[in-house]
């Protein structure tokens, strides 16, 4: 190891190589989870500052036989990112890799490196008169390649796609330690298999990814903001659909909140001001993007309400007056995540389902769950317009946190699968596998699947250096 550690202080000079033989350096930003659920120790946190120091640093640690563990921002809800608890993995951190190296206007592409965090790479694509659709609560601290490791997906999926979607080519580190330059911008390409989106959503398991080329878009005209109230599920996928109607691809955001998620906001952060939560089940926030101005966005807006209402999907609303008041609302909705954590610890899930099939799903698990631990508190919020659901299960108030994860977390985690598989759903719409669901995936995803993405993992990865026993488990 002593051997090991040399090595990759040569190639990327000592600083940049952090080990616990140095009792003054915290390891803990890489180690710990950022959900605080796992701590991992790692041997060493590597930081290489070019794609060529990521090549040189993979290639020592296979001839060591050491693991990877690819990180970026380490916002990761599934513990993808953090080394394992036996001192012997490296977290390869792409932290420094962070410099936009082209933008390609009449292409519409923007070439990034891995460790950009997705803020400063919007802001890049904004400066250029674009816009860089991807959008997510941790965008200050994420990064692209984090998100691409995860195939990450947000609050504009249902008009931009994920970021699979979003990205044309990618440089990637095989597990070997060479370099692919697939850093195409081309729109179609039919040169064989489908490489970069292979590696899209491996979650560090077959390659790090140095670098992409990602698609821009022109920017909206202008952007309106809406909150409404909603007297059920099925209002809320009824609403929907009369959004689709009416706003066609103006659409850029739907996204539903349940009261008790709300109450969490309302209850941790006073200061959001959170609008009709306390009048009604659920709240839909609802994002129209217009190409002309912002007089047709709003007269689209107003008469898309006042059909909502007189259908009886929407009992009262309110749409942002201007650009601070819609920031506002969508921070209500980015702050779930940061009320319900603190509320204390919980069981998180980020399924999909059909949307049509999404009230039946949620009023049969609703029962089932209080059924089985009387008094659970269901936080449920998401991406309706993508029938992606953050079905969260918080444990009954005053409850010990850690005990009701003991006790609790594998039953919940497979009433609320089996249900998901009853209704064609997915067990991850967009946080991916990691740690937290690898154990599971074997029940839910189809075997012959399975053995496919094995023999891709033996045949990219045949050591089983790159993020072992996370996605797979050997
Ligand atoms: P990390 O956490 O560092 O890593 C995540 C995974 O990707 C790990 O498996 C890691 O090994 C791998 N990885 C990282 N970098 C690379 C690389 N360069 N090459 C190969 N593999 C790599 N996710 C959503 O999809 N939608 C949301 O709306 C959303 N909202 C969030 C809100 C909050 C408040 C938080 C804390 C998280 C949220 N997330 C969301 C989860 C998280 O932000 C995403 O998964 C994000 O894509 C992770 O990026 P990261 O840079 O932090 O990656
Ligand atoms: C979001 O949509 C994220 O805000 C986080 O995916 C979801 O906290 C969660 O469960
Ligand atoms: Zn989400």
């Amino acid at each position: 190891m002593t051997a090991l550690l040399s090595s990759l202080r040569q190639i990327c000079g000592a600083a940049q190589v952090l080990t616990h033989e140095d009792p003054a350096t915290d390891l803990s930003p890489w180690e710990l989870d950022w959900r605080k659920r796992i701590r991992g120790r790692a041997l060493a946190v590597v930081r290489p500052g070019s794609t060529a120091e990521v090549a040189a640093v993979v290639k020592a640690c296979a001839a060591a036989g050491t693991a990877i563990v690819p990180q970026g921002g380490n916002t990761g809800l599934v513990v993808g990112g953090v080394p394992d608890d036996t001192g012997t993995q490296i977290v390869l951190s792409l932290g420094r890799m962070q410099a936009v190296r082209a933008i390609d206007p009449a292409n519409l592409t923007i070439t990034v490196e891995a460790g950009c965090v997705l803020q400063n790479l919007q802001a890049a694509a904004e400066a250029a008169g674009f816009l860089f659709p991807l959008s997510l609560g941790a965008e200050g601290s994420c990064t692209i390649g984090g998100n691409l490791g995860t195939n990450a997906g947000g609050t504009q999926v249902l008009r931009y796609g994920n970021t699979r979607e979003l990205c044309l080519g990618l440089e990637v580190v095989t597990a070997q330690g060479e370099v692919w330059h697939g850093l195409t911008g081309l729109r179609k390409d039919n040169t064989g298999y489908d490489l970069r989106n292979l590696m899209i959503g491996s979650e560090g398991t077959l390659g790090v990814i140095t670098a992409a080329t990602m698609k821009l878009y022109p920017q909206p005209a202008a952007q309106l903001t809406a909150w409404a109230a909603v007297p059920s599920m099925q209002a809320a996928v009824d609403l929907l659909g009369l959004a689709h109607q009416r706003l066609g691809p103006g659409l850029t955001g739907f996204e539903v909140m349940g009261q008790f998620a709300l109450s969490l906001v309302d209850k941790h952060y006073p200061q959001l001001r959170v609008p009709l939560w306390q009048q009604t089940p659920w709240c839909v926030l609802l994002e129209n993007s217009d190409s002309e101005n912002e007089a047709h966005a709003r007269a689209q807006f107003e008469s898309l309400l006042e059909a909502a209402m007189e259908a009886g999907c929407v009992t009262d609303a309110v749409v942002a007056e201007n650009l601070s008041q819609a920031r506002g609302l969508w921070h209500i909705r980015e702050s779930i995540t940061l009320a319900q954590a603190e509320e204390g610890l919980n069981i998180k899930h980020d399924i999909s389902i059909p949307v049509s099939r999404i009230p039946a799903f949620v009023a049969e698990t609703d029962a089932l769950l209080a059924q089985h631990i009387p008094g659970v508190r269901m936080v449920d919020f998401g991406h309706l317009g993508d029938g992606n659901l953050h079905y969260n299960v918080q444990a009954p108030a005053g409850a010990d946190g850690p005990a009701f994860l003991r006790d609790f977390e594998d039953q919940v985690n497979t009433l609320v699968f089996d249900q998901v598989k009853r209704f064609d759903g997915s067990i991850s719409a967009e946080h991916g596998v990691g740690e937290l669901k690898v154990g599971k995936l074997p029940n839910y995803k189809d075997p012959t699947a399975l053995a496919m993405m094995r023999a891709v993992k033996q045949a990219l990865d045949p050591h089983n250096i790159m993020n072992p026993g996370r996605v797979l488990r050997p």
